[in-house]
C-alpha cells in the first residue's frame, strides 16, 4: 500500500461524512485503523500521535481495558433499562460519583448522549425552570459570537461560527449573542489568561438595557473556547459575566463539554476560574470517548426550584431514549475509576507549564500570527494564504497527518489537546512536527 491508500475493499460512496469535505476526503481518505496509549496506527501502518485526543475526549488515552471490561460485563448484564418512570442502579451510582467531583453545589445530574444534547437540554431547563418559577418571560437565549455549542437547533442558534449557522436560515427566535473575546491588537501571544478585555462581558449590559433583562432566561458560554481553536477568556471576564448574570436574575450555564474532565488541569473550568455556573454541560471526557454519554449539572436552586408541583406529576418533559443507557453509565464509571487512580483530573496542572512554553518556541516561525494555551489545551494561528481563507489550515492538517501527528484545525488555526496522560516527550514530539509544518507550508 503506498501512503494512506485504504484496501480497496473499502467503499467510500455511502457513507455521508460529518463536518468533512467529503469528496475532498474520498479521493485521498485518512484512515485510523487502531490506538493504544498515546498514539494512533493509520490503515498504512504509521503511529500517529493523537494531539487532539480523538476530538477532545479520550482523556485517559487509548485502549483502557478497564472500560472495555466494564463494557462487555454490562452488556452481557443488563444491556439497556428504560429510564423514564423506571430506572437502574447504575445511573443513580454514576450521578453520585459525578456529584462528588462536581463543582461545590452542582450536583443534580441529567444524563444526554453528547455535548449536542446537553446543550439543548440545559437551554430547555433554563427556560422551564424560570416558568416554574414565575417568570415566563423569561424567554431569551444569549450566546457569544464564535461560541460552538453542537448542533441541534438550541446550540446551533445559539452558537456564533457563521458557517455552522448560514445554511440554517432563522433557527430559534428570541436569541441573542455577545461579543467574542478575541483580540489580536491587544493580546496576541499571550500566555496563559490575556490581559485585555474583562470588559467585553459587559456587553450583557448591553442586551439587558436593549431587551429587558425580564426576557432573558439565560447566557451560555464556553469558559475557554475549543472549536474556534482555543480562546482563553480575558483575566477577570467569567467573574464579571457571572456578577452581571447575579445582578440580572439570568442564569449563566457554562459549556464545558471540551474543558470538563480535567482539561486545563482542574475537574472542571468551572474549579480553574473560580466560578460557579447555574448549569454545566458536559459529554466526551465523561467516557473517555468510548461510548455516547453527556451530562448537565444543575445547582440546586436550578433543580429544586423544578421540584415544586404535585409529586405525582412529570416535573421535567425531557429525556432521551438513551438518557443514563447502562453501557454508558459503566464506561463512565470505569472512567472515572481510571481519573481517580491516576489523578487524571488533576495532572494537568503539572504539565502545563512545559505545554504553555513548548507551544510559545513556535513563535518567529512563517505566518505564526498567535499563540493561545489554557491548561492542556493550546493552538496556533496563522495568516491565511492570500484570498484562501482555510487553504493553509488544511495543508497543515494534511502535512501533519503525514509525518505522524494528528490535530484539529479551523480556518488557519490549529488546535491541540492532547489525553492527560501526555508525558513531556510526546509534548515534544508534538511540538516538533508541528514546526516543522508550519516551515513546510509556509
Ligand atoms: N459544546 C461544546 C463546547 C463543544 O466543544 C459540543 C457542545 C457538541 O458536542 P457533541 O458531542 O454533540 O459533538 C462541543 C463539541 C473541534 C470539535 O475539534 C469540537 C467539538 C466536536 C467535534 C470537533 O473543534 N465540540
Ligand atoms: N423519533 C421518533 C419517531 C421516536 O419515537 C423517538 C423516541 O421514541 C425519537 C425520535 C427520539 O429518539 P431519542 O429518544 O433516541 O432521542
Amino acid at each position: 500500500m503506498t501512503l494512506h491508500q485504504i484496501p480497496n475493499t473499502i467503499k467510500t460512496d455511502s457513507y455521508w461524512m460529518p463536518f468533512t469535505a467529503n469528496r475532498q476526503f474520498k479521493k485521498s481518505p485518512r484512515l485510523f485503523s487502531s490506538a493504544e496509549g498515546m498514539y494512533y496506527t493509520s490503515v498504512d501502518g504509521r503511529q500517529v500521535i493523537d494531539g487532539s485526543a480523538g476530538l477532545w475526549c479520550v482523556n485517559a488515552g487509548h485502549g483502557r481495558k478497564q472500560i472495555a471490561a466494564a463494557v462487555e460485563r454490562q452488556l452481557m448484564t443488563l444491556d439497556f433499562a428504560p429510564s423514564f418512570q423506571m430506572g437502574h442502579p447504575l445511573a443513580f451510582d454514576f450521578a453520585e460519583r459525578l456529584a462528588e467531583i462536581a463543582p461545590k453545589g452542582l450536583d443534580r445530574v441529567f444524563f444526554t448522549n453528547s455535548g449536542s444534547e446537553s446543550v439543548d437540554t440545559a437551554l430547555k431547563i433554563a427556560l422551564a425552570y424560570h416558568r416554574a418559577n414565575g417568570q415566563a418571560s423569561r424567554t431569551r437565549l444569549i450566546g457569544r459570537e464564535r461560541g460552538y455549542h453542537g448542533v441541534g437547533f438550541g446550540g446551533t442558534s445559539v452558537g456564533g461560527m457563521v458557517a455552522n449557522r448560514r445554511a440554517f436560515t432563522t433557527l430559534l427566535p428570541g436569541v441573542d449573542h455577545i461579543r467574542h473575546t478575541h483580540d489580536l491588537t491587544r493580546n496576541a501571544f499571550a500566555k496563559d489568561l490575556p490581559e485585555h478585555g474583562a470588559e467585553l462581558a459587559d456587553d450583557l449590559e448591553r442586551l439587558v438595557a436593549l431587551h429587558g433583562a425580564e426576557t432573558i432566561a439565560a447566557v451560555i458560554v464556553e469558559p475557554v473556547p475549543g472549536s474556534t481553536a482555543v480562546l482563553p477568556p480575558p483575566k477577570g471576564y467569567l467573574q464579571r459575566l457571572r456578577e452581571i448574570c447575579d445582578k440580572h436574575g439570568i442564569l449563566l450555564i457554562f459549556d464545558e463539554v471540551i474543558t470538563g474532565f480535567g482539561r486545563l488541569g482542574t475537574p472542571f473550568a468551572a474549579n480553574f476560574f473560580g466560578v460557579t455556573p447555574d448549569l454545566m454541560t458536559t459529554a466526551k471526557g465523561i467516557t473517555n470517548g468510548t461510548v455516547p454519554c453527556g451530562a448537565v449539572f444543575a445547582s440546586r436552586k436550578v433543580h429544586d426550584g423544578m421540584m415544586t408541583g404535585p409529586e405525582n406529576q412529570i416535573e421535567l418533559f425531557h429525556g432521551y431514549t438513551y438518557s443514563a443507557h447502562p453501557v454508558a453509565c459503566a464506561a463512565g464509571i470505569a472512567t472515572l475509576d481510571i481519573y481517580k487512580d491516576e489523578g487524571l483530573l488533576t495532572r494537568g496542572a503539572s504539565l502545563a507549564e512545559y505545554w504553555r512554553d513548548a507551544l510559545h518556541s513556535l513563535k518567529g516561525l512563517p505566518n505564526v500570527v498567535d499563540i493561545r494555551n489554557c491548561g492542556l489545551m493550546g493552538a496556533v494561528e496563522l495568516a491565511p494564504r492570500g484570498g484562501a481563507v482555510g487553504a493553509r489550515g488544511y495543508d497543515m492538517l494534511v502535512e501533519c497527518f503525514n509525518n505522524g501527528l494528528y490535530l484539529r484545525t479551523g480556518g488557519d488555526s490549529v488546535a491541540m489537546s492532547p489525553p492527560l496522560i501526555v508525558e513531556k516527550s510526546h509534548i515534544d514530539q508534538m511540538i516538533s512536527i508541528l514546526g516543522d509544518a508550519i516551515k513546510k507550508v509556509a
